[in-house]
């Protein structure tokens, strides 16, 4: 049985390459919102009510494990999801929010990601709860998804926004900074050079590790095939799905039963 991974558009892609790089032999159904995409700017309601259609979706091909890629879905919907499903769920904000509580020595974290996931305070409580004396500084940055799927990975501009964003957490003594976007491992070297001697948490490296917890349980009798659905085929889509996973890939567009 594939592994189920759905986000709201096309970065979900870093999560699926994380975690296939880690198990190439397993089976993939990777499902793109783009129809709907973003979420990082819709409201609660929303952003469950599409979480769980897209879950449904994977459902329906025999998915063994569903990965929520999307950080903005992990925020919201993840304990619906849970509930909801009869196969194990897995979001990206637990395991980055571990991964950055492990990395700490200052006890001062930074997360960014888009504004609904900020304002979810889903990193705070995960990472309050492993820890509650540590001290975290959120920061939305919504330009960084316009400018990763324009390609701008290391222009200029793309540094400018950086610097403007990132700059306050300069005198705060963080030592860390969650990547609690599925876009922003994309600008690993811009945010790196920012934010220099900060180390940088990568949920989906960190989804990935999680994921073997969860499969290794099982055997694998995948051949390796990776099917790549969207709710609306696009040649942006496939021009940057390329980008990200450094291959090409198939795409089939479906649609989602609205509920
Ligand atoms: N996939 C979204 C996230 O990780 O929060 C980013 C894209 C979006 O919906 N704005």
């Amino acid at each position: 049985r594939p592994i189920g991974i759905f986000d709201s558009g096309v970065g979900g892609l870093t999560v699926l390459k994380a975690i296939r790089d880690r198990f190439p032999d397993e089976d993939f159904i990777y499902f793109g919102d783009t129809a709907r995409v973003p979420y990082g700017t819709k409201s609660e309601r929303t952003i469950i009510r599409y979480s769980l259609e897209n879950a449904r979706l994977l459902r329906k091909f025999n998915v063994k494990l569903i990965v929520v890629a999307c950080n903005t879905s992990s925020s919201y919907a993840l304990d619906i999801l849970e509930k909801e499903m009869d196969v194990p769920v897995l979001g990206v904000v637990k395991p980055g929010a571990s991964a950055a509580v492990k990395a700490t020595k200052t006890g001062n974290i930074g997360v960014i990601g888009t504004e609904a996931t900020i304002k979810s305070g889903a990193y705070r409580r995960e990472i309050l709860t492993i820890n509650p004396f540590l001290k975290i500084f959120e920061k939305p940055c919504p330009l960084f998804v316009p400018l990763i799927e324009e390609g701008w990975l290391e222009d200029e501009i793309t540094y400018m926004v950086a610097e403007r964003y990132l700059s306050e957490f300069k005198n705060k003594n963080i030592d860390t900074l969650v990547l609690g976007c599925t876009h922003y491992p994309l600008l690993k070297n811009v945010i790196g050079k920012v934010c220099n001697n900060i180390k940088l948490v990568d949920s989906a490296e960190e989804t990935a590790l999680e994921t073997g917890k969860i499969i290794n349980k099982v055997k694998c009798t995948g051949k390796g095939e990776v099917r790549i659905l969207v709710s609306d085929m696009s040649n942006r889509f496939k021009k940057i799905a390329e980008m990200i996973m450094g291959d090409s890939f198939s795409i089939e567009e479906v649609s989602v039963d609205v509920c």
